[in-house]
């Protein structure tokens, strides 16, 4: 890049000797536009948009974060050694079956196998299907969506991949966001839990023990059902509480594990209206949990929707709390992935995702 033969004073103080972090991004994410999202009783327009992402490539530029790069095609097998195929097969088709109807409009569900019904079989028509595979109605199907789904995944896979062949960090501008996305359903804005399919892969390339650690405002419930009952994945999330915020039905205190997994999972709830002291001292704790693991590499799920001005969300970070957060992180001393979220404020997202980046590298 032409900007790193002049680098900032910024850019100077970086201590690990002249690297800088990559970004994997595709433009492939802008094919996935939902136009609404169901929402108290009506149609509101998707909080979760492609200018997200332009806005973090632009902060990454003005800040000579460092390169930004394509991703690699993985194929379907990282994906199923998350997700199962049949699900898979179902994002893959849903829109041709969906359009096959005469509709032109986004796919939505709108009936679920909740209590007392069938959760074991999956219908053959489309409008069974969406909500067999759905936790909510905010996961929009699109033309695009398969393909940016697809390709996010393939950003996160990459972003692993560059640890695994040496680098210390890198950053995995994922869209659509994954962390809703459970081994078999989509919801919460999520299609494929992008930071799951990174850490399976960490795990099938050599290592032994991957913690996820999760500050997206909102809890992480499919990447916790991923892995509930493994001891060789830890997951950590910080979060909403689940009594007063989405996902509702997960994310609680008492959510420690099962089985095998007793014990590696460590969900810290916190109240509307968090402030950064309280949230930084529950970060720790998760840090703390992290740190007596013994990880060989840790995925960051990567939301800023913990910002005093996002609009779906109620903790109370600002701008200037970010690079704390990157800055606690990279104490760890670990092998990072930073893989991008949750994040509505949409002017600010930039600025508050590089600020956690910088705080990593110690600008
Ligand atoms: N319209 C992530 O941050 N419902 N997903 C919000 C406000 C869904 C958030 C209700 C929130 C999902 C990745
Ligand atoms: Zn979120």
């Amino acid at each position: 890049m032409a900007s790193r033969a002049t680098p900032s004073p910024a850019t100077h103080r970086l201590p690990h000797s002249g690297t800088t972090m990559l970004t994997v991004h595709s433009p492939d994410h802008a094919l996935h536009h939902g136009a609404a999202e169901f929402y108290r009783g009506r149609l509101v327009p998707c909080f979760e948009m492609p200018s997200r992402v332009e806005h973090v490539l632009a902060s990454i530029a003005a800040a000579e974060l460092g390169a930004v790069i394509p991703p690699e095609s993985f194929g379907r097998e990282p994906l199923v050694r998350v997700h199962a195929p049949d699900y898979v097969a179902f994002l893959e088709s849903a829109w041709a079956e969906w359009s096959a109807l005469g509709e032109t409009g986004d796919a939505l569900p709108y009936v679920w196998p909740a209590r007392d019904l069938r959760g074991d079989v999956p219908p053959a028509h489309i409008d069974g299907k969406l909500g067999f595979y759905s936790i909510d109605a905010a996961v929009p199907i699109t033309a695009g969506t398969w393909t940016a789904v697809s390709a996010s995944a393939n950003v996160a896979l990459t972003g692993a991949k560059l640890i695994v062949d040496g680098a210390r960090s890198a950053f995995a501008l994922c869209r659509p966001p994954g962390h809703h996305a459970g081994a078999r359903a989509m919801g919460g804005f999520c299609y494929l839990n992008n930071a799951a399919i990174a850490a399976q892969y960490w795990r099938d390339h050599g290592m032994a023990r991957v913690a996820i650690l999760d500050v997206d405002y909102h809890h992480g419930n499919g990447t916790q059902a991923i892995f509930y009952d493994r001891a060789d994945v830890l997951f950590a999330s910080l979060h909403g509480d689940p009594q007063v915020e989405y996902p509702f039905f997960l994310g609680y205190a008492d959510e420690t594990g099962t089985g095998a997994g007793e014990g590696f999972n460590l969900n810290l709830p916190l109240a509307w209206g968090t402030e950064p002291a309280e949230y930084l001292s529950a970060l720790d704790t998760a840090l703390e949990r992290i740190a007596g693991f013994g990880a060989d590499g840790v995925v960051v799920s990567l939301g800023v929707d913990t910002f005093e001005h996002d609009p779906i969300s109620h903790f109370k970070l600002t701008s200037a709390d970010y690079p704390t957060i990157g800055a606690r992180i990279a104490a760890l001393g670990l092998p990072t992935l930073f893989v991008m979220e949750g994040g509505y404020a949409v002017a600010d997202i930039g600025t508050n995702v590089v600020n956690v980046l910088r705080g990593f590298e110690g600008g």
